[in-house]
């Protein structure tokens, strides 16, 4: 028998001792879970244990734009789950994947169009570096084995992404674990340059020209891949400046790098398009994607890249597997169900389009903030935005802790990381509901102003 003493919820027959949360304080929570044991689920809405409803500001963890329970996916599941529930992903095919690979290739910039399954961003992630590793080498340029990533940029937590990851408390642990061979462009976050920007900033196109530098210190024929979030979403919704990404481009497609965006938040809507590449206009190599093709209703990513790279892979004897790579769950028919359903939604709701309006109306009411006593900066992109608060002297991440659990009594769930609050909420929300998140915001930031 575990002797760890429990710490039973109150009228709820559950222990909280057992499950170690992940990226979670996980001592406050066991004695502050007020609030925060979520029941169930609705569109735009959760209800907690204690039935308080709160407003899904992040649309759960950026991944379901389209509201939770929505019936056109429950209903594809159960009726996947009636015809097959699993299917081998290894020497087998399911002709629903086939298809998901086809109508995800479809919606990505022209030239990328072969697409591989996994489970998660970080499965993503690493399946993008192992590609390009991979790549150079069929090919002939096996020196090319370096990786350069970009401070704060978040590419989940496997090694390989953590190594090209720039968010230090989750590289510190690991120093001997990582890639050897990365470098870090700067991040483009100047608040003396570009705070309370509305979208692009249009300051710091010329800090992509730091990788100009790496590639003379190291030469291009080591580099393997460039790989961003064309959007940092991890790190507070950092927007590119005007020109940067297509710098960055251009560099890359100089040196034979490729060029990879990690578009596990950004994918599928966030932006108003379905792709950041559509939105910014710049076509990378290869896109990671996950969260949003199916609305957080089952895991899955992938990897949509050009064909060329596919093509780089097809030698050799037919009868052999030409990339050692793939995981038990790869293109999970329950997974590709989901996706399909929807696709089917955003594309005949003209979601997109939606959330282009909503932009305007989630960046007018964000900005109405500044002015809130200690406010730092407040950026915006798509349907995403964040406030930088000013720090509880000595207590880094004490003030969002506050604004959060005060937001929770407003009725909005926010994320909050570092002291920053961000929301991105449901492609779904009405005008009445974003304003009503920034009025729970305003009023959570200024409680949290009279605590000591
Ligand atoms: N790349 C990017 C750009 C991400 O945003 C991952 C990879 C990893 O995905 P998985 O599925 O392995 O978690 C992510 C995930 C937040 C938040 O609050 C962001 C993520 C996950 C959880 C919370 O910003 N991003
Ligand atoms: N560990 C063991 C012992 C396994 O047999 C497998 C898969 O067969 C894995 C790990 C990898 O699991 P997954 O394919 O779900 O990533």
């Amino acid at each position: 028998m575990n002797e760890i003493a429990p710490k039973t919820v109150q009228g709820l027959a559950v222990n909280l001792e057992a499950y170690w949360m992940p990226f979670s304080h996980n001592r406050y929570f066991k004695q502050h879970h007020e609030r925060r044991l979520l029941a169930s689920a609705k569109g735009a809405y959760y209800t907690t244990v204690e039935g308080h409803r709160l407003f899904d500001c992040l649309s759960g963890l950026w991944c379901i734009g389209l509201g939770h329970g929505h019936p056109r996916i429950a209903a594809a599941l159960k009726a996947q789950f009636e015809t097959m529930d699993y299917s081998p992903a290894f020497q087998m095919g399911y002709p629903e994947t086939f298809r998901l690979a086809e109508r995800v290739a479809g919606m990505a910039p022209a030239g990328l169009d072969h697409v591989f399954f996994v489970n998660s961003g970080s499965e993503a992630v690493d399946t993008a570096l192992k590609i390009a590793l991979a790549y150079h080498r069929v090919r002939g340029e096996a020196g090319r084995i370096r990786f350069v990533g970009r401070e704060r940029g978040y590419h989940g937590v496997g090694f390989g992404g953590i190594s090209v990851g720039g968010m230090v408390a989750n590289r510190k642990m690991f120093p001997s674990a990582q890639l050897v061979g990365v470098d870090h462009l700067p991040h483009t976050l100047n608040l003396s340059e570009m705070a309370f920007s509305r979208g692009q900033p249009k300051w710091g196109a010329h800090l992509a020209d730091e990788l100009s530098r790496i590639v003379a210190l190291h030469d291009a024929s080591t580099i393997a891949a460039v790989i961003v979030e064309p959007m940092q979403g991890s790190a507070g919704v950092i927007v590119p400046p005007v020109g940067y990404l297509e710098r960055l481009r251009e560099l890359c497609t100089q040196h034979g790098i490729l060029l990879v965006f990690d578009e596990v938040i950004t994918g599928f809507g966030r932006m108003g398009a379905a792709f950041a590449a559509e939105r910014f206009g710049v076509v990378p190599d290869m896109i990671v994607f996950a969260k949003g093709v199916n609305n957080g209703a089952v895991p899955l990513g992938g990897v949509i890249v050009r064909k060329e790279i596919y093509d780089a892979f097809m030698t050799g004897p037919e009868h052999l597997v030409e990339f050692f790579h793939g995981y038990t769950y790869s293109g999970h028919p329950m997974a590709v169900a989901a996706a399909h359903a929807t696709l089917d939604v955003l594309e005949e709701e003209g979601t997109f389009g939606r959330v282009r309006a909503l932009e305007r109306v989630l960046e007018d009411a964000m900005h109405s903030l500044e002015g809130e006593p200690g406010i730092l900066d407040i950026r915006n992109l798509g349907l995403a935005a964040a406030v930088d608060l000013e720090p509880v002297p000595g207590s880094p991440g004490m003030r969002a802790l506050r604004v959060f659990e005060h937001g929770l009594r407003e009725g909005q769930l926010l994320r909050f990381t570092g002291d920053t609050i961000a929301v991105g909420p449901p492609f779904i929300s009405t005008e009445q509901e974003l304003a009503r998140m920034v009025d729970g915001i305003r009023t959570a930031i200024r409680a949290a102003r009279q605590q000591p």
